[in-house]
């Protein structure tokens, strides 16, 4: 299938469900244009190829009507090139399993990460960063388990979940420095620490992390249209 330049983009560089897509397309050599969204007003592409829930990513392949979602995206995308770099494992358990952990990341995991800045007040931000460091247990034992000792949740590469949870490193590094304590560390999460830093230098991964100004401007830009709240 002809590929090349059929394919479009609409993000933002610091959106970690975009970076997420970029990762997939890359780890394909799949060539794509991106098209920047202004969250802060948004742009009548973005309402009205996603108007249920009207967020970035969306993905457009040729003339074929949008994508939304950023896990549909990248299985999408896993489907129409199954030929080059597979991230979802052929066997269907495998696969039930994958998702059942990206499931977790996206509904349980990373909003923890967004409670935490709405929550105002030292004791709540404390109880929230012990269900953060609660939570990266759980994702070691998974790490364990899906690794099979090698460096990724993929295996000798990233595979879905390593793509999933991959894709919130930026986040978690400026969560880490905002909140003085670690997500993953050498001694709670060893393997995961590890991991790390392998995707950190990963060829396909490096490049798409945003870099600290557009988290930051991204970060503001939530604190203005969704402050913190009391609680
Ligand atoms: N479940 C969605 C989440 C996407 C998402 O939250 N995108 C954010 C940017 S990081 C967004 O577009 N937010 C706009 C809004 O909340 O109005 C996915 O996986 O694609």
């Amino acid at each position: 299938m002809a590929i090349k330049s059929e394919i479009k983009l609409l993000g933002t560089a610091a959106s970690p469900f975009v970076n997420r897509v970029q990762f997939v397309l890359n780890l394909k050599s799949i060539e794509y244009e991106f098209i920047e969204e202004n969250l802060a007003c948004k742009s009548e592409l973005l309402l009205t190829s996603n108007p249920i829930h009207k967020k970035i990513p969306v993905l457009f392949h040729a003339n074929m009507p949008p994508i939304c979602e950023s896990l549909i995206i990248i299985e999408y995308l896993d489907e129409i090139k199954p030929d080059v770099h597979r991230i979802l494992p052929s066997d269907p358990v495998e696969r039930a399993n994958n998702r059942f952990w990206a499931n977790y990341i996206d509904n349980k995991f990373y909003p923890l990460y967004e409670e935490l800045r709405l929550t105002l007040g030292r004791e709540g931000k404390e109880a929230i960063k012990i269900r953060i460091m609660e939570g990266s247990v759980l994702l070691e034992e998974a790490f364990m388990k899906f690794s099979n000792g090698k460096a990724y949740f993929g295996g000798d590469d990233v595979g879905y979940l390593d793509v999933v949870l991959g894709c919130f490193l930026a986040w978690t590094k400026f969560v880490e420095k905002n909140n003085e304590f670690k997500v993953f560390d050498e001694v709670r999460t060893p393997r995961l620490a590890e991991w790390t830093k392998h995707m950190w230098s990963h060829e396909v991964v490096k490049d798409v992390i945003p870099g600290n100004e557009p988290i930051m401007n991204f970060y503001m830009m939530l604190q203005k249209y969704r402050p913190p709240r009391a609680i």
